[in-house]
């Protein structure tokens, strides 16, 4: 099989799973796991921020976030297309009480203006706007890497505002390299960040959630409430330790194959790429073909090819870790003779 649903499918390198075993441990709800320690102060330290805590998942990061920035009844703004939106059950209404409102977005860029404008003002009508929820790069936009200077211009009218920005960064790791800028470049503009081990880089589980020393300390008791406090969770944080130190700079092998994927499949008279592929997510409308994203994606299986459905006529590709350059040359070559 060549699955390329996601980099979530990646598994833990040779080099992981030595570290996972040899690694030191302790229990991490009394804050004695060694591991998890020097995790969380290199996390820190690579975001820039006070402090950082090891959470189970990059859905986690996101809702233990909503809820230590918010109060239930406010209002938190993000793009409609995010993650937190689309892919997270409903989970910020369903555990931190909050509403969203939506902005659309262009390609994942968030207007400045749109969102000055969704701001509320003081008044007893209104639910109270307590933050603002950004993705980089930008998963149904493409894995689109959202440059530093856009988000400053974001940072800006959150400033202005004193409300502050969360970041799913769960792919923050792919911008970066991408545009060839420092973490810090991105998370600047951020209050709080969430990035994941668990994706392009390989670990088998956990998410980082950094921000403000205060903000991590409130954090972790969510964390504890929602039963995501761990015991020697440093069998996982090893893990976490190699992949932000080992596993970044090899993501632009992921980009690479992402555009020759892409180059490949736009030769197909039926199918054409929609996102400008700047990371390792390639979409492609598949209108011109007779049938729906469900049906294409079981044709593909057939010829053991994964994909997933971003749509009814849209249908995504994935490059990791664990698809070499000759299995996305084969993959082409195999749909290239698919009569879709
Ligand atoms: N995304 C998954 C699916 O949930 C769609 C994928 O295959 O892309 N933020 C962003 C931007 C994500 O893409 C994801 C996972 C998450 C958060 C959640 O991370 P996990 O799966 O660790 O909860």
């Amino acid at each position: 099989m060549i699955d390329l649903r996601s980099d979530t499918i990646t598994r833990p390198t040779k080099q992981m799973r030595e570290a996972m075993f040899a690694a030191e441990v302790g229990d991490d709800v009394y804050g004695e796991d060694p591991t998890i320690n020097k995790l969380e102060k290199l996390a820190a330290e690579m975001l820039g921020k006070e402090a950082a805590l090891f959470v189970t998942s990059g859905t986690q990061g996101n809702q233990i976030a909503v809820l230590t920035h918010c109060r239930q009844g406010d209002e938190v703004i993000l793009d409609e297309d995010s993650h937190i939106v689309f892919y997270e059950g409903g989970a910020i209404s369903a555990f931190a009480g909050v509403q969203p409102r939506t902005i659309k977005t262009e390609g994942g860029f968030m207007d400045p203006q749109k969102l000055q404008e969704a701001i509320r003002t003081n008044d007893i009508h209104f639910p109270d706007t307590s933050l603002i929820c950004l993705e980089n790069t930008h998963n149904r936009a493409g894995g689109v890497a959202i440059p530093p200077s856009h988000m400053a211009e974001l940072y800006d009218v959150a400033n202005q505002a004193k409300l502050p920005i969360h970041l799913d960064g769960a792919r923050l790791f792919n911008s970066a390299v991408a545009l060839g800028e420092p973490l810090t470049a991105f998370t600047r503009y951020t209050t709080t960040v969430q990035v994941c081990l668990s994706k392009g880089l390989g670990a088998p589980v956990g998410s980082i959630l950094a921000g403000p020393r205060d903000f991590v300390d409130r954090a972790r008791k969510w964390r504890k409430r929602l039963g995501g406090g761990l015991r020697q969770a440093g069998i996982l944080g090893a893990a976490g330790i190699i992949a932000l130190t080992e596993m970044v700079e090899r993501l632009s092998e992921d980009h690479a194959n992402a555009k020759i994927l892409a180059n490949g499949l736009n030769q197909h008279p039926k199918l054409s790429v929609i996102n400008h592929v700047d990371t390792n997510i390639v979409l492609i409308d598949i209108s011109k073909t007779a049938i729906d994203s469900s049906t294409f994606i079981e044709k593909l299986k057939q010829e053991n090819i994964l994909a997933v459905s971003f749509g009814p006529t849209t249908v995504r590709f994935t490059t990791h870790y664990d698809v070499k350059r000759d299995e996305i040359e084969q993959a082409i070559d195999i749909i290239s003779k698919i009569d879709f």
